[in-house]
């Protein structure tokens, strides 16, 4: 008896487990997506056109967006720090754009924007310039150390000032409020006053040749008491060699003469003489901008500062010729 009974409950439960519904399979996640550059679009923030360290920045972000095949939409702030908070405000409303990339006039005042980016899932690379606050509302900064080009600024003009009776120097500033104008001076003091210099003139001359020839002027009427001259960049460093030359004195030897940057323009006034140091900062960084947006979409996480390749150049070194014709900018 109990084994027929048991033989029937086996049976019957045998016959409910065929009846039953088939229990709905466990749903699987949809695979993530892989995102490539040809299904990316970046929406790219410039600050604008002051000189030739960023045509040759944007032209490395136009001619390796094609190269790669992505979607770049590109938005020259023209050096307006309003216009570069609104197009930044414009690519997290646009629905096309997936990750966004800056290259920030200044340092202070995008904790809003990066936040509302962050909430709008757009991930931000920082390109060439740093912002002051919180490195958890960007992704990673693709660039320079700004300080460290201002060291090696200030180490070498030392030695181009070693034994001089006096080493006063004036500095051409780039524009106020960005890091690479706080940090190459930083930097620059922080070696320089080793050996004595003296900062006698700081004034910012935005980059360009123009101002950095008018404050020069400035300065010269006031005083000719200066032993070198340190450009933060090429530009301001090529305005002060034209007002040296007014003012009749020889740029790179009675006044020495450091600039960053190494453009094209710098290595031809290390090969007229009128220039003696350039400290490069690499303006050919699109593709590691690009490399690190795709990265972001994938979910890749990311080393908080992805550092350029640079080096310095010197007016006296026997290749400078052949140096000069291999450079790409
Ligand atoms: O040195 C200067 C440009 O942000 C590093 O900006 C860049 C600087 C560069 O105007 O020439």
């Amino acid at each position: 008896m109990f084994k027929k009974i048991a033989f029937l409950i086996v049976l019957a439960s045998l016959v409910l487990t065929a009846c039953a519904p088939a229990a709905p399979a466990a749903t699987e996640a949809p695979a993530a997506k892989v995102w490539t550059y040809k299904d990316m679009t970046i929406g790219f923030l410039q600050t604008g056109s002051e000189g030739g360290w960023r045509a040759a920045n944007t032209a490395s972000f136009k001619e390796s967006a094609t190269q790669l095949g992505l979607n770049l939409k590109f938005y020259d702030s023209q050096n307006d720090l309003a216009k570069q908070v609104a197009g930044f405000q414009q690519f997290i409303a646009d629905p096309e754009v997936d990750v966004i990339a800056i290259s920030p006039l200044e340092a202070a005042g995008w904790e809003q924007v990066l936040k509302d980016a962050k909430a709008a899932g757009k991930p931000v690379i920082l390109s060439d310039r740093r912002i002051d606050g919180n490195e958890d509302l960007y992704v990673t900064f693709v660039g320079a150390d700004f300080v460290e080009e201002g060291r090696k600024a200030g180490t070498e003009m030392c030695k181009l000032l070693e034994g001089s009776e006096k080493k006063n120097v004036w500095e051409l500033v780039g524009n106020v409020g960005s890091s690479p104008a706080i940090d190459r001076g930083k930097g620059f003091r922080e070696t320089a006053e080793k050996c004595g210099i003296v900062v006698t003139n700081s004034q910012t001359g935005n980059w360009s040749i123009v101002e950095g020839k008018q404050v020069t002027e400035a300065w010269l009427k006031e005083s000719q008491d200066v032993q070198g001259i340190f450009g933060q960049n090429d530009e301001m460093a090529f305005g002060a060699i034209e007002a040296l030359k007014e003012a009749g004195l020889v740029p790179a030897v009675d006044v020495k003469i450091i600039s960053v940057d190494a453009t094209a323009g710098a290595f031809q006034a290390m090969l007229d003489g009128t220039l003696n140091v350039t400290v490069e900062c690499n303006p050919l960084i699109a593709p590691q901008v690009y490399e690190a947006a795709l990265a972001a979409l994938n979910g890749e996480s990311l080393p908080k500062w992805i550092p350029s390749i640079e080096g310095i150049f010197y007016s006296d070194d026997p290749n400078l010729k052949e140096i000069a014709a291999g450079r790409k900018y």
